[in-house]
């Protein structure tokens, strides 16, 4: 009898070391970003890249803040990685997040929102950090922060203009950009694979409708159909790849 109790002990020991065992065997995932201009390397101040608009244009700032960044695992549920992240080209310490303890999985997808939803876009509500106090959107144009700050020069009738494209919650209304991307992640224990997320930046300057730097001189923050319009071809500015 006494032996019988022992193997029984020893049974559901063995299960609870096992199960604590395979609780405790995470992975983490690297999020890298990437930024060109239809497969060119985007860099600042020193290339020129071409808009569908026929554009040449240098690059002399890129940021922006992406939000509510989460894996879609196989059972189709969010495993969340990080409530917001501020990118800047050229900047190194922004453009990889690496995050940790994730649960191994063949994830099906990425989802992030590019921008900042209305719900959560107020003065104030992001981390009290520079980068982010840095994206604060006018009060007096609505509050909350910019989603990205895009601006350079292009050769314009024989001289050289400027642009900025700078988005945001313009008059309160909700120009972020929901994204659910379909990607293959196999994530096992221990290991650190890396996701790419890719911005071809002029992805948002055409598709569905081309936006040319002369229609849009100075500044287009209270510009609302400037705003649409980026909203609407910043859909396919992101591709993502797993492993
Ligand atoms: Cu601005």
């Amino acid at each position: 009898m006494l032996r019988h109790v022992l193997n029984l002990c020893f049974l559901s020991l063995t299960f609870v070391f096992t199960s604590c065992d395979s609780d405790g065997q995470t992975g983490s995932i690297t999020l890298q970003f990437i930024h060109q201009a239809d497969g060119k390397t985007l860099d600042l101040n020193t290339s020129s890249f071409t808009n569908d608009a026929g554009n040449v244009y240098k690059v002399s700032l890129l940021e922006y803040i992406v939000s509510n960044l989460a894996l879609v695992g196989s059972d189709g549920k969010s495993v969340d990685l990080a409530e917001y992240h501020y990118v800047q080209l050229g900047n190194t310490g922004t453009l990889s997040l690496t995050v940790k303890d994730i649960k191994p999985d063949h994830f099906q997808g990425f989802k992030m929102v590019m921008g900042i939803p209305k719900t959560q876009n107020t003065t104030g509500n992001l981390p009290n950090k520079q980068v982010y106090n840095n994206m604060e959107w006018p009060v007096a144009m609505g509050g909350g922060y910019h989603y990205m700050r895009f601006e350079g020069s292009y050769a314009n009738a024989g001289s050289s203009s400027t642009f900025a494209v700078h988005t945001g919650p313009n008059s309160g209304t909700d120009y972020a950009i929901p994204l659910s991307l379909p990607m293959h992640l196999h994530l096992t224990a221990g290991a650190n694979p890396t996701v790419k997320l890719t911005m071809n930046v002029n992805e948002w300057l055409k598709n569905p409708t081309r936006y040319d730097f002369r229609d849009y001189p100075g500044n287009i923050m209270g510009n609302p159909t400037a705003q649409e319009i980026l909203k609407n071809n910043g859909k396919d500015v992101f591709s993502v790849q797993g492993n």
